[in-house]
């Protein structure tokens, strides 16, 4: 970087010197300037797609799974407010990206009204203001490069989205960049643990362990986001106890370790999950948030008084809480105290009916089916990623075991349809690994055509497209059938048409040969899955349910609305002449 640089030089430079390798985005006139900037240069590669939310959602996949800053460059309104969902879903679920908008010059916001504005000129950058956690148009030649820093600086410490707006007549202007900008590494110091506070919660957790006789790990979220999860290993390793992880975090750790018990999701978890974590007297929870889809919708399974619960600087063990202690610090601090090694022996479960293949019958697949064939693709081949879309495939992948390093990926609390796809083919173009995608048809009708861009960037995803005629996940809950329809595509055909492999595939054995073959060869497959129209995974049902039922007015309403008449409520439980809430 040099000292004055024109705006869209200096992000270029600046990009580049942060990691990044690779922006999504999708032209038009009021960015034109600042894309053509970006495509010009070396070592920083410009993909687009069709539509924006799938620019939005590939590099969400790409800051995922690489684990750097993620960048869109779109132009503004129609392209920006194209963006609102993904980056609203990147909020929720702590991805850092940067949202690159273009915008109309100085001169034409005097006209009173500039194509593409919704309300006034500012209104975007309100929007965006609340879906990220720095929202700035850089207005100001003498202070744009501190502005970018100081973004980037917070989307990378934050783990959430930050947004500038960059008016097309900004990009070639000259602005001074000052020496630490310019002397910069790349890279932004982690927050510090307050010591004295780190070495008590380590002390206080430890004494707890050495007296737990059956202690039990939680893994959740934060361990990836903070990447401590070799950190939670070794402490794993070292307790010898039981790990399981919550919904969010499948994949934090190794699934094939022999002490990992499968995944925690509170009341839908397997019985015998429920039942460890109930006798444990002892509860590390790790990482983990307290929100409906960690925690099944239920409140935790875990007593605060036998628990020490971690989340990013802040520690609870039983009712002592430290701030200032990173996550990190603890699990890696807590590793290293000296503490009792277990010895239980450890089951994984999930919640599949272990049904034997049969070669050559006939009967027609079932979702159980399907994912054990998930399960015994990916137990014989190491290397595939897996991305779950929303929809019947979030319970369901909860149920697939990655093998070796493979990573999991899916919008498990903010749960759009529309992300597995792209976001796909953004990992993959970040981390050039294969992945392999569970979609529903609904998912796929959404943003799947994308997967005709994988040909011309050598993308090759395998997806496994569950085609049950529609969105399946509410048929248990809505009289309307109707409303559940999606029109029929023939998607084995349109994979063929698109420069894939397509192959239909309607019994197990069917899918076992169909995913052999898609393993074998080097463009993009769709494995469409006909499958009866009602069946869905375990979890998806139970859930669907359990939803449903919330969505019901509530006992406590329905009967305060008719106390007068019908005397005392029925949530309340009268006791010695008081009112108390049962
Ligand atoms: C953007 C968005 N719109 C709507 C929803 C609500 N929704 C959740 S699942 C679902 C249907 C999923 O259908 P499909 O992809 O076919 O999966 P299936 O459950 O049938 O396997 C819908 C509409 C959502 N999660 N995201
Ligand atoms: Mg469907």
């Amino acid at each position: 970087m040099r000292s004055r640089m024109r705006l869209g030089d200096f992000l270029v430079a600046y990009l580049l010197r942060a990691g990044v390798t690779h922006l999504f985005g999708l032209p038009g006139d009021l960015v034109l300037g600042l894309f053509q900037r970006f495509g010009r240069t070396r070592g920083l590669e410009i993909v687009t797609f069709s539509h924006e939310p799938s620019v939005g959602f590939a590099a969400d996949g790409y800051a995922r799974s690489t684990r750097r800053l993620g960048v869109l460059c779109v132009t503004y309104g129609a392209g920006g407010h194209n963006v609102v969902n993904p980056v609203a879903g990147a909020y929720a679920e702590q991805v850092p990206l940067l949202v690159l908008s273009g915008g109309p010059g100085e001169a034409e916001q005097k006209l009173g009204g500039i194509h593409h504005q919704a309300k006034d000129v500012e209104g975007q950058h309100r929007i965006f203001r609340e879906l990220t956690c720095d929202a700035r148009i850089l207005r100001h030649p003498d202070l744009a490069a501190t502005e970018v820093h100081e973004v980037v600086g917070r989307v990378l410490s934050e783990h959430r989205p930050g947004y500038l707006e960059i008016h097309r007549d900004m990009v070639d202007v000259v602005i001074p960049v000052p020496r630490e900008i310019a002397a910069w590494d790349g890279t932004f110091p982690r927050p510090a643990s307050d010591e004295r506070k780190l070495a008590e919660a380590v002390a206080d957790a430890a004494a707890r362990l050495r007296r737990a006789k059956r202690p039990i790990l939680i893994g959740g979220v934060e361990l990836f986001r903070e990447r401590a999860e070799r950190e939670f290993l070794t402490l794993a390793e070292k307790l010898g106890a039981p790990v399981v992880t919550t919904m969010l975090a499948k994949g934090v750790f190794p699934m094939d370790h022999p002490l990992h018990m499968g995944i925690h999701i509170g009341p839908f978890s397997p019985p015998e999950i429920q039942r460890r974590v109930r006798s444990a007297d002892l509860v590390l929870a790790l990482g983990s948030r307290l929100t409906d889809m960690d925690l099944g919708g239920a409140p935790p399974q875990v007593r605060r008084d036998r628990s020490v619960w971690a989340v990013n600087e802040r520690v609870n063990v039983s009712f002592h809480t430290y701030t200032d202690v990173t996550l990190r610090d603890f699990v890696a601090r807590l590793a290293r105290e000296k503490l009792p090694r277990g010895r239980e022996r450890v089951r994984y479960f999930d919640n599949l009916r272990k049904t034997r293949f049969a070669p050559g019958a006939a009967t027609p697949l079932s979702i159980n089916d399907l994912l054990l064939e998930v399960n015994h693709f990916l137990a014989e081949r190491s290397g595939y990623d897996v991305f779950a879309e929303s929809g019947d495939m979030l319970f369901g992948g909860l149920e697939v075991r990655l093998r070796g390093g493979s990573l999991y990926f899916a919008q498990g609390y903010y749960a759009s349809m529309g992300f597995a796809i792209p976001a796909a083919l953004g990992a993959q173009i970040g981390t050039g690994r294969r992945s392999l995608v569970l979609c529903g048809d609904g998912g796929f009708q959404m943003t799947g055509p994308e997967i005709a861009h994988a040909p011309r960037r050598g993308l090759s995803p395998i997806v496994v497209l569950v085609n049950n005629s529609g969105w399946g996940i509410f048929r248990p809950v809505t009289p309307r059938q109707d409303l559940l329809e999606i029109p029929p595509w023939p998607y084995a055909e349109l994979a063929q048409a698109w420069g894939g492999v397509g192959i239909r595939a309607q019994t197990r054995q069917e899918l076992r040969e169909a995913l052999r073959a898609a393993h074998e060869v080097r463009e993009f497959v769709i494995v469409e899955c006909v499958v009866p129209r009602d069946d869905l995974s375990p979890i998806s049902r139970r859930y669907i349910r359990a939803s449903a039922r919330k969505a019901r007015p509530q006992s406590g309403r329905a009967a305060s609305q008719g106390r007068a008449k019908a005397g005392p409520r029925k949530d309340v439980a009268v006791r010695k002449g008081r009112a108390a809430r049962t």
